[in-house]
């Protein structure tokens, strides 16, 4: 069985920094459970664009208010503590937090470790993530 606690993660290069947000990546694809796990906060008064082309997201809040918009439908949908929204479409969105939004986001297929957003708010594939270090 794997236990960790936050405070362990805090500070380690599971604990990954974007300008908008940080992600403390309690479970990760090297954990082998099939999908990974993270408690993501995303920083007050902020907007993010998001679209996730390679992977599917879970995400739910546990503290915080905001707001989720699909950009191709103009649809928009409030977050606030007990909101569950699944990219099960792979949807293009812009993600605003009016306070501090704490998620919890699950991702399939896992994230292995260090991604962060490229310009157009996708993360790489493991596959692609070892040929750029390559
Ligand atoms: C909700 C969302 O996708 N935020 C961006 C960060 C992401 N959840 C992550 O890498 O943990």
């Amino acid at each position: 069985m794997i236990v960790r606690k936050l405070q362990d993660i805090l500070g380690t290069e599971r604990d990954v920094q974007a300008k908008t947000w940080c992600s403390r990546r309690l479970l990760l694809a090297e954990d082998g459970m099939g999908f990974s796990m993270h408690h993501t906060v995303i920083y007050a008064g902020t907007e993010t664009h998001i679209w996730y082309q390679n992977h599917l997201e879970g995400v739910y809040c546990v503290q915080g208010t905001g707001s989720v918009e699909l950009l191709d439908s103009g649809e928009v949908f409030r977050i606030e503590p007990g909101t569950l929204y699944a990219l099960n479409k792979h949807d293009n969105h812009m993600l605003r937090a009016e306070t501090d939004l704490h998620l919890i986001c699950s991702f399939n297929p896992p994230l292995v470790g260090t991604e962060v957003h490229d310009e157009n708010g996708v993360y790489a594939t493991a596959e692609q993530m070892k040929q750029a270090a390559a």
